[in-house]
C-alpha cells in the first residue's frame, strides 16, 4: 500500500510496484486498487467495442441487464455482462466531489476496471502489466491516458479521414449493382472522397464472393467507382462465420470453441446464429490474408472490417493467448496484407487491441432514422441496438480517442424520406460528425430535396473551429451545440412496463422469433427497392 497525491488529494493504492511519471502515476500488477476519499458523484463506464455502451453513470444506479441475452455477445463484452458493480474495459474513472477525475486506465490488454463502493479494482484476465493513474480536470486526464496508450500501442498514421458516402442506412442488404450504380450517379459532384458497399454484396458471412445481386462482380463496381474519381470502399465481416456458408461446412476446425467443444456464440444476425473465426489458426491466418489481398486486387482502398469482437470472444483457441491479444494479432496480419496505404476502418471493435492497426474506429452503436426505440431502449433496455439517441451518447463520451486514431461516429442524415428524426436531431448528428471530424452519410441522391442536398454540400465542405464548453457543450465557431438532450438513460422498467418487458425480453431471445423479424424487415425492403 501507498500514498498516490495529486494536487488536492491523496489516496491509497495498492499495486505491486508504482512509479511517478510527468503526468501521474504507473501502477504495476494484475490487480490494483485505489481507495477513494468518499463516495464519488458519477462513475465513467467505457464499453468493450464499437456498439458498447460508453457514459458517465451515477454509480448507485444499477443498470438492467440488457435484454436480449442472445446478443450479448455482439454488443458487450459477454464475460462481464452480468457482473453486479459499475464496471467497464480497460479504463475506468470517477468524478470526485471537488468536479476533479480520477481515472484509472490500462496499458495493456484483457483487463477491466470496477467500482466497489469507495474502491477503483483494476484487473488482468491473464497475466501482469502496466496501469495508469491521474487526477485533475477531465479533459486533461483523459489526454494524458490517450499520450499512454499511444506509447503502449502506437496510433493511426496522420491523414484526414475521407468523406464517405456508405450504402447501409439507406438500401441495407437490398442493395443491388444497378442501384448503386445509380445512387453514385446521383451523387453528381458532391465532394465525397469514398464510395463504400457495405453489407449485402456477399454471398454469405464466410463466402466473401458476390452474389447474383452483382453479376458484373466487385471488380467492375469498384472501377466504376474509381471512374468517377472517388476511391473504392467495401464492408466485411472477415472474423464472423455463418452455418449457412460453405465456410462453415469446409472447416468446422476453424471456429472458436468453448471448452466443451461447442462453437462460441458470436450473437444473432441475418436470421441466424453468428460464430467467430480463430485467428490463431494458421489455416484462419491464411484465409485472411487472401481474403485481404483478394479485395486490394479487386480495387477497394477503404474496407470496413466490422464485427471484429468476435475475434476477442472467450474460447479456447489454437493456441493459448489471451483473446485481445488473439484478436490483435488477426487485425495485424490483416493490416499487413492489405497493406498501409489502404485505409482500415475497424467496426464491432474492442477498442484497445485496434490501436496503432486501424486508421479509423466506430465509436459507437449504429444510427437509424429513428432517435430512440420504445422496443429497444425501454423495454429490452439496450443501448447498443441502433438508434440516434444511443448512438450520439457512446460516440460522445470517447471523443478522447481522437489523438489515437479517426473516431466514426456513424453517418450523419439530411434526408426527410425514410426518416423520423426532427430536423434539430439531424443536425445534432451532422454536429457531431463535425465534432468527430469523420463526415459520411447514405442518403441517396434522389431521396434527398434540394435544401437538403445544399445542406449536405455544405457539411461535407467546411469544418468549424471547435472548443469545448463543459461536458457536453461546444461552440462551433460563432454558435452553440449542446449534445445534453442525447445523454439521459431510459428509467429501468417497473410494474407494468417491467411485465412487458420480460415478455419481450424472452421473445427476443429466441432464435426464430429474431428470424422472422430479419424476413419481415428484408420482405420490407424489397418492396421498397422494388418500387424505386
Ligand atoms: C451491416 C451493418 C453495418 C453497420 C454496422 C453493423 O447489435 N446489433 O444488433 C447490431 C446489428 C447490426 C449492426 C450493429 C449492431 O450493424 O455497425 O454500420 O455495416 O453491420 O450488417
Amino acid at each position: 500500500m501507498r500514498l498516490l497525491s495529486f494536487d488536492h488529494l491523496q489516496l491509497e493504492a495498492t499495486a505491486d510496484r508504482i512509479e511517478i511519471v510527468p503526468e501521474g502515476y504507473i501502477l504495476h500488477g494484475s490487480a490494483v486498487f485505489l481507495q477513494l476519499p468518499a463516495q464519488p458523484r458519477k462513475y465513467y463506464r467505457h464499453g468493450w467495442q464499437s456498439w458498447s455502451l460508453t457514459t458517465w453513470l451515477d454509480p448507485h444506479l444499477r443498470l438492467p441487464n440488457q435484454k436480449p441475452a442472445l446478443l450479448h455477445p455482439m454488443q458487450l463484452d459477454p464475460l462481464y455482462a452480468f457482473h453486479p458493480a459499475p464496471n467497464g474495459s480497460w479504463v475506468g474513472a470517477v468524478e470526485l466531489a471537488d468536479s476533479n477525475i480520477l481515472l484509472l486506465g490500462a496499458l495493456g490488454l484483457e483487463t477491466h476496471v470496477a467500482l466497489h463502493d469507495q474502491q477503483l479494482h483494476g484487473w488482468y484476465e491473464t497475466g501482469t502489466g502496466k496501469w495508469f493513474v491521474a487526477c485533475g480536470p477531465e479533459s486533461q486526464v483523459f489526454s494524458a491516458y490517450a499520450r499512454h496508450l499511444k506509447r503502449q500501442f502506437g496510433a493511426a498514421q496522420q491523414r484526414p479521414a475521407p468523406r464517405v458516402w456508405c450504402s447501409w442506412y439507406s438500401l441495407y442488404t437490398a442493395i443491388e449493382e444497378t442501384l448503386l450504380q445509380r445512387a453514385f450517379d446521383g451523387l453528381g459532384d458532391l465532394p465525397f472522397d469514398v464510395l463504400q458497399v457495405d453489407d449485402g454484396w456477399q454471398l454469405a458471412i464466410g463466402d466473401w464472393t458476390p452474389n447474383d445481386k452483382f453479376p458484373a462482380g466487385m471488380e467492375a463496381l469498384a472501377d466504376k467507382i474509381r471512374a468517377s474519381g472517388r476511391t473504392p470502399g467495401l464492408w466485411l465481416a472477415p472474423l464472423l462465420i455463418t452455418p449457412s456458408s460453405a465456410l462453415f461446412r469446409q472447416h468446422p476446425t476453424w471456429l472458436l470453441r468453448d471448452p466443451q467443444g461447442k462453437p462460441v456464440s458470436a450473437g444473432f444476425n441475418w436470421g441466424e446464429s453468428l460464430y467467430a473465426l480463430d485467428t490463431t489458426h494458421p489455416a484462419v491466418l491464411d484465409f485472411l490474408v487472401n481474403l485481404m489481398k483478394q479485395v486490394r486486387a479487386w480495387g477497394y482502398d477503404y474496407l470496413k472490417l466490422d464485427f471484429l469482437y468476435a475475434g476477442a470472444l472467450p474460447g479456447v483457441r489454437h493456441q493459448d493467448i489471451p483473446r485481445e491479444v488473439a484478436l490483435r494479432h488477426g487485425l495485424k496480419i490483416m493490416r499487413e496484407a492489405m497493406g498501409n496505404d489502404a485505409y482500415f476502418l475497424a467496426c464491432g471493435a474492442p477498442i484497445l487491441p485496434c490501436l496503432g492497426l486501424c486508421d479509423a474506429l466506430r465509436v459507437g452503436p449504429d444510427v437509424a432514422g429513428e432517435w430512440e426505440n420504445y422496443r429497444d431502449s425501454v423495454l429490452l433496455y439496450n443501448p447498443t441496438t441502433p438508434g440516434t439517441k444511443n448512438a450520439i451518447l457512446t460516440s460522445l463520451h470517447r471523443l478522447w480517442l481522437a489523438p489515437l486514431l479517426a473516431t466514426d461516429p456513424d453517418v450523419a442524415y439530411f434526408r426527410s424520406i425514410q426518416n423520423s428524426l426532427s430536423p434539430d436531431q439531424k443536425k445534432l448528428l451532422q454536429d457531431l460528425a463535425l465534432l468527430c471530424n469523420f463526415k459520411a452519410t447514405s442518403d441517396l441522391p434522389q431521396w434527398l430535396e434540394e435544401p437538403e442536398r445544399q445542406t449536405l454540400r455544405t457539411f461535407l465542405e467546411t469544418q468549424p473551429t471547435i472548443h469545448q464548453i463543459d461536458r457536453y457543450a461546444f461552440q462551433f465557431d460563432d454558435r452553440v451545440v449542446d449534445f445534453s438532450s442525447a445523454i439521459s438513460l431510459p428509467m429501468p422498467p417497473r410494474g407494468p412496463t417491467a411485465l412487458k418487458s420480460a415478455l419481450t425480453g424472452w421473445l427476443a431471445n429466441q432464435g426464430w422469433v429474431m428470424n422472422l423479424f430479419y424476413r419481415l424487415g428484408k420482405r420490407r425492403m424489397k418492396k421498397l427497392v422494388s418500387q424505386m
